[in-house]
């Protein structure tokens, strides 16, 4: 059977890439396939809505170039909720500079994202020496990579022969990268006869997830998590503002509701994918 119609738990079994196995583990340990996106700019309001979805999610994305008051102590709280509420972390930095400077800031400048986050990705523009780039930097300590193979967002490039070359990077490199940042599944994407793809699982994170709104003002588009996952096939869920709203001050009850939501409509159309 394909992945599209397996658990996640059959799926992380036989996934070569540790980072992989370790999200569909706790995908399956506590039933969420849903991922936060926390783009807020200050501290303590990031730090407040990680620990207010933290028992909702399997991952945190973070865009941590963008909090004002930064240092690594936010990065020691991080690790510190990742252990409290079992999720892992998803530094969405969208590397895309030659195989040396990627490698530089994946590992150094200011946030040294090598040291903390799980996975990470890449726009696959450069070619495949920035999966090499950041391989020699992730790949000793067990990281995952994921390619930006489509966006969510309208009039987008990146798709048909760019998407399906985004995959063949991928292929060509399966310890490193186990996934896309996608709209759909790319199991046998751009695969030519030679290409041994009948046990090919690419996990799919799917950003542009929405229960209440279709878009916003800067071109973001939104699908419902039954299209995402159930018709789409994509695996997780990744939420921003549909969880927190503008931002500001964190109403606890009302945050922690929508996550459960989203949780909750993400895992029914999954099981409904896979006939359970
Ligand atoms: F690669 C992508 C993409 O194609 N669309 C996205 O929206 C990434 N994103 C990120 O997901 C974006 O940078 C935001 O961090 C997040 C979506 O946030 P929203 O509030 O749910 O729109």
């Amino acid at each position: 059977s394909s992945p599209r119609t397996q658990t996640y738990a059959q799926r992380a079994a036989k996934n070569p890439n540790a980072a992989a196995r370790a999200l569909l583990e706790v995908i399956e340990r506590k039933k969420s396939n849903l991922c936060v996106s926390v783009d807020v700019t200050k501290r303590d309001e990031f730090l407040n809505i990680i620990d207010t979805v933290g028992p909702y999610v399997c991952l945190i994305k973070t865009h941590v170039d963008i909090i004002e008051d930064f240092d690594l102590s936010v990065i020691e709280y991080l690790k510190e909720l990742s252990a409290k509420h079992d999720f892992l972390i998803f530094e969405d930095r969208k590397f895309a500079d030659i195989g040396n400077t990627v490698a530089l800031q994946y590992s150094g400048g200011v946030h040294k994202i090598a040291s903390w986050s799980h996975i990470t990705n890449a726009h696959p523009v450069p070619g495949p020496s920035i999966i090499t780039g950041l391989a020699s930097v992730g790949k000793p300590l067990g990281r995952g990579l994921l390619l930006l193979a489509e966006m969510s967002t309208k009039g987008s490039l990146a798709t048909g022969a760019y998407t399906e070359e985004a995959v063949r990077m991928a292929r060509a490199h399966r310890d490193f990268v186990f996934g896309f940042i996608a709209q759909r599944r790319m199991d046998g994407v751009g695969a030519t006869d030679t290409d041994d793809v009948a046990d090919e699982d690419f996990l799919i994170l799917t950003p542009g997830v929405g229960l209440d709104s279709r878009g916003d003002a800067m071109g973001q588009q939104y699908r419902t998590p039954k299209e995402v996952v159930t018709e789409s096939g994509c695996d997780v869920i990744i939420v921003g503002r549909g969880i927190y709203g503008k931002g500001g001050s964190v109403d606890v009850q009302a945050v922690q509701a929508q996550a459960e939501r989203y949780r909750k409509e993400g895992w029914a159309a999954y099981l409904e994918r896979i006939g359970q």
